[in-house]
């Protein structure tokens, strides 16, 4: 096997799909080329000195480059942000700086509210197959039967539960998330107000979605999503948490530091502050909203009727088919999506009655609404074409 052969296939995988996996995207040449570095031969177990943390510096030597590497990138993300949070960006992914973000106002049994994972949450909200789930006593608020988050029922538990930590954000939520009522309810309850804003982070930056921050004590973000960067994660923190953040990143949870991550988060952040990657994100909600307005003209159920950001969900429970045929069947045809539930969900996780549809991947290649428009019809055709091969079955 010729590992260089199998990277060709994929790039030309990547080329010749449309993607429209909703948590995917395409990184610039440069990003590619700071996170295919000589920074990777580099162990850097610590912090640079100065840090809000007050962190005693690195454990080996020859880190005086790669400091400079860790503030810049640092500096660069509190400005994208527009936020004097503290900020550690040595996660190596979203599931290790929310673990971190957990660990670090949290011990193990402490009650955890989120969203219910059937409605959209990720694995690390509370899964049971999760450490989250086995771990904390997680507590869950669901959404209305339309699929929009039911605040009524996460303040009535809040209330009813006393939970040490408040979390909002999901894998696979369309809507506006309105972080305001939540900040009060945790302010009302005595409850840490944590954010992942994996999925809408680039719109936030954007100014896109409203932001977390002045309102959640941590925030959590991958970097390889909206924001268009290397995979990896990110957690903000109100200053005052930073020492406790910091140290359940290192030495809490990680080693090393990914050194040539952290360089192309900071050229990701760069990236985000130019005046294009605004007009970037704002497509993406355009583009969104066009193709989910065309599945609606052609007849399709969507989960909350439309979307505010950049997905949105196909409920197939009317077409008879599974989520997981229309997957497979749209690999075929080249247009990759994924699976994804729906509000109450009758079908297993492994097969649901949804997929679940994004548009950053295809707006970073410059599609328009025209474009999404014309993949819309390409699925729709797929489906009708599989509704009728069961009916002649
Ligand atoms: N697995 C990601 C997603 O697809 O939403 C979340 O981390």
């Amino acid at each position: 096997m010729n590992v260089f052969d199998l990277i060709a296939k994929e790039q030309q995988r990547q080329n010749e799909n449309i993607e429209l996996i909703a948590s995917e995207n395409f990184v610039s040449e440069n990003v590619l080329k700071a996170v295919g570095s000589c920074l990777t031969n580099k162990y850097a177990e610590g912090y640079p000195v100065n840090r809000t943390s007050g962190s005693r510096g690195r454990y080996y030597g020859g880190c005086e480059i790669v400091n400079e590497i860790e503030e810049y990138c640092c500096d660069l993300w509190r400005k994208v942000f527009q936020t004097d949070y503290h900020v550690n960006v040595q996660p190596h992914c979203g599931s290790n700086a929310n673990f971190a973000a957990y660990m670090s106002v949290l011990k193990p049994g402490d009650t955890i509210l989120s969203m219910n994972l059937d409605n959209g949450a990720h694995l690390t909200h509370g899964s049971p197959v999760n450490f989250s789930g086995k771990l904390y006593h997680m507590e869950f608020y669901g959404v209305t039967p339309e699929g929009f988050i039911d605040y009524d029922d996460m303040e009535a538990k809040a209330e009813a539960l006393q939970p040490k930590l408040i979390l909002a954000g999901a894998s696979a939520y369309s809507r506006i998330i309105d972080f305001e009522r939540f900040a009060a309810v945790a302010k009302k309850v005595g409850a840490y107000f944590m954010v992942d804003m994996a999925h809408i982070a680039g719109l936030v930056a954007a100014g896109e979605h409203p932001t977390p921050f002045g309102l959640a004590d941590i925030i959590t973000t991958t970097t390889h999503k909206t924001l268009r960067g290397p995979r990896g994660g990110l957690i903000f923190c109100r200053p005052e948490l930073a020492r406790k953040v910091d140290s359940a990143v290192f030495p809490g949870s990680q080693g090393g530091p990914l050194l040539h991550v952290i360089a192309g988060k900071a050229i990701a952040a760069e990236e985000a502050l130019q005046p294009e990657f605004k007009e970037y994100a704002h497509n993406v909600r355009v583009n969104c909203r066009a193709m989910c307005d065309e599945f609606l003209k052609m007849g399709y159920d969507v989960v909350t009727g439309g979307t505010d950001n950049h997905l949105f969900l196909l409920d197939l429970t009317k077409t008879g088919l599974s989520g997981k045929e229309v997957q497979d069947e749209l690999d075929l045809h080249h247009i990759t999506l994924n699976k994804n539930c729906v509000p109450q969900e009758k079908r297993s996780p492994a097969q649901t009655s949804g997929v679940r549809i994004g548009t950053a991947a295809m707006t970073t290649k410059g599609y328009g609404p025209e474009d999404f428009i014309r993949v819309a019809h390409q699925i729709d055709c797929v489906i009708r074409g599989m509704q009728k091969a069961r009916e002649n079955a």
